[in-house]
Formats: structure tokens, sequence, C-alpha cells
């Protein structure tokens, strides 16, 4: 007997293949919107669900290195973005709700206590960056630079002057700051687009240069797309600036350490990494590429006695991806550097992990390490 074919068969599987096609086309579009305009890939949808099954952040998942202790030195600083010591041995905290705080452990129990805190200014639109010349203090924020200065000696500052404004504030905005031996302001700007798909706009992307008071604020060198904070090597005019590569697509762009020139062009937004990209030509690879998504936050070059083996070395802050993916930054790096001509060489390593959010770090004039928790409003200090 010769089987008989089922005809609704047939016409099941036609229905199906009818509904399936504007499906899969649909699905397809979706797709590709997410991957080309979000930069959603299956990597970035993992580290989402990491994110939401990782148990949540405590202090002690934190690693130090061996020999050296962690403790967490103040707590409950909200949302911590730029640490700079004060010439009066205090620390000086910027948080992200616009308050710099003024932090000094005087009964040397080695923690913060409420009393301990004092605002020293505030009313700022999401401060980024701090750094003092002498007895001011200079503070970045969305669109510009402010000076703030304590002149009758109370603790809190009582002027406060916009020294720059208009700058580009988008996507990115005025990030950290820092002076050169020669007694100028420079200043890391973030770009206004992820990859310059809304068209450039001056200023954007680069590293600015002002004197003290503002005046002669030009483009420094250009190309840096998030240059986070940026730092001189000490008893050298070499300045290095960190810079975050592009999120979207999410396709692997480094973040970086850069050796930052005079009238440099680092490659946003056609070049990243060393020669990656399709409009390399003229412009200046970083010194160490740094991993993909990090968002490398802060930047210091260790120069205390309290660990000899890193002076001179850069301290990195990875505050970690978009995707919130425990697995990448949420850490700091060391990176030893090596001078060879005028070229230098960066070897990466961590230093620290376990962290929530970590945004910035500096040294105490004890030579202990500070680094500020943005995710847990925690200032972790690490010492012997
Ligand atoms: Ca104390
Ligand atoms: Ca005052
Ligand atoms: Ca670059
Ligand atoms: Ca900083």
């Amino acid at each position: 007997m010769t089987p008989r074919r089922n005809p609704r068969s047939t016409l099941d599987w036609g229905c199906l293949w009818r509904l399936a096609v504007p499906v899969l086309i649909a699905l397809g579009l979706v797709w590709a919107l997410a991957y080309f305009a979000l930069g959603v890939t299956p990597a970035f949808i993992l580290g989402v669900i990491r994110d939401r099954l990782s148990p949540p952040h405590t202090t002690a998942d934190v690693v130090a290195p061996e020999g050296v202790r962690v403790t967490a030195w103040a707590t409950g600083i909200g949302t911590p973005t730029a640490l700079a010591f004060g010439p009066d041995g205090r620390l000086y905290v910027a948080t992200l709700t616009g308050q710099v705080l003024a932090l000094d452990d005087r009964d040397g129990d080695g923690a913060i206590s409420a009393g301990e805190q004092q605002v020293f200014g505030q009313g700022f639109n999401a401060p980024l960056g701090l750094a003092w010349y002498e007895n001011d203090l200079y503070v970045s924020h969305n669109a510009g630079v402010s000076r703030l200065r304590d002149t009758n000696g109370d603790g809190a500052a009582d002027e406060n002057v916009k020294i720059i404004d208009g700058l580009p504030a988008l996507r990115h905005q005025t990030d950290g700051l820092a002076f050169g031996p020669d007694g100028r302001l420079y200043i890391g700007q973030g770009s206004t687009s992820d990859r310059g798909e809304t068209g450039l706009v001056e200023r954007e992307a680069s590293i600015l240069v002002a004197e003290r008071d503002g005046s002669g604020l030009r483009v420094f060198a250009s190309g840096t797309r998030n240059p986070y904070d940026l730092a001189f090597l000490p008893g050298t005019d070499h300045l290095f600036a960190i810079d975050n590569g592009r999120d979207v697509p999410a396709s692997g762009v480094p973040d970086e350490l850069n050796l930052i020139v005079d009238g440099g062009d680092y490659g946003w937004p056609g070049c990243w990494g060393t020669a990656q990209g399709d409009d390399c030509a003229g412009t200046l690879p970083p010194v160490a590429e740094l991993p993909a998504h990090g968002a490398a936050g802060g930047l210091l070059f260790y120069t205390g006695d309290l660990f000899p083996e890193w002076q001179g070395q850069a301290f990195i802050t990875l505050y970690g991806a978009n995707s919130g993916d425990p697995l990448i930054g949420r850490r700091v790096l060391r990176v030893a550097l090596t001078q060879t001509g005028e070229t230098w060489t960066g070897v990466v390593s961590d230093f620290a992990t376990g962290f929530d959010r970590p945004l910035d770090v500096t040294e105490g004039l004890d030579g202990a390490i500070y680094v500020a928790d943005f995710g847990e409003g925690i200032i972790y200090r690490f010492a012997k």
C-alpha cells in the first residue's frame, strides 16, 4: 500500500512559513537596530544577566595584594567622583550630587566619622575633577571649571568663581583636571557623541589647556573620546591621560592610557587602540591598551614611600561596563611604565579587585592609596 500524504500537514507548513518569514524579518530588524543603534550584542546581554544574578556587593569582596591592608576609610559618602588631598592634609571629595566634601581623620582612628566631614563647596552640576594649585581648589563640572577659595580659614570655601564656561556637554562632559609644571591648568574634555555620529563640535574630545584664571583656553591635544582623568608623571613634563573607547557597537574597542603631547591627535572618532579603525593616519597610538568597556575613570602616578616598589607607576580605576557585567572592569589596575627614547610602553596588571564602581584614586601624604567607590559611597584606604 502506498502511504498517503496528509494534505493538512502541507497546509500547516505553508501557513507556518508565511507566519515565520515576517516574524524572522521583524526579529532581524529589531536585532539590527539593537546592535547598530544601541550596541546590544550577545556578550552585552550575558553581562546584564550576570549582573542580575550576582549577589549584592560587599566591602569584604575587595581584594588587595599580599601585604597590603584594605579598610573602608570613609563610608556614606554618596556618589564620590573625584579625590584630591589639599595642602591642609584633608581629603577633598567631589560627589555627583554637586558637593565638595573635606574629610579629616582628626582622632587618627583610621576612619572618618560624621563629625570629621565638612562641606567645602556645593551647587556644582556633576563635578568630575578636582585639582589644587597652592590654596585654590579647581573643580571641573558640566560645561566648565570653577575655582574655590577659603579666604577666612573656617574650612569652607567662601569664594566660588567660574573661570571657564560653555564647554561641550552632551553624551560626555568636562572630566578630570591636572596642573602642569608650567603652572597651567590641563582639562580633560569628553565628546558629545559615542563615535561622532551626530557630527563634531569645537573643543569636544580633547585635552584643553588654560591659564589659572581661565584665560588663553585652547585645544592642547585632540581625538580623546572621553579623557576621564589626566596626570603629569611627577618630576617630568610628561602628561598622561586615560581615554574611554566607544560604547557602540560593542565590538571590543579598548580603553587607553595615552602620553599627551602638544598638538597630538589620539584618533577619535576614526581610530582606536594601536592602529585599529579606518582613519589612523597622523594619529598617535596609546602607551597601553586597557580592557574594552572597562571605563577607565581615575589616574594616579604613585610617589609615596609606603610602597617604594610602585613609585612612578600608574594606578587606574576601571568603573565597569554599561551592562553591569561584574566580569568587566570594577577593579584598579597598576601600569608599570618604561621609557625608551621618546616612546613609552606599559605593562598592565591588577592592583585590587572586587569593587562595585571604583571611580577615582589618589595618594595620601603617608603614601597610602585611596580609592573612591562611586557605587557604594565608600573611600577605601590601602596601606600596610
Ligand atoms: Ca576618625
Ligand atoms: Ca571660608
Ligand atoms: Ca586613541
Ligand atoms: Ca581624578
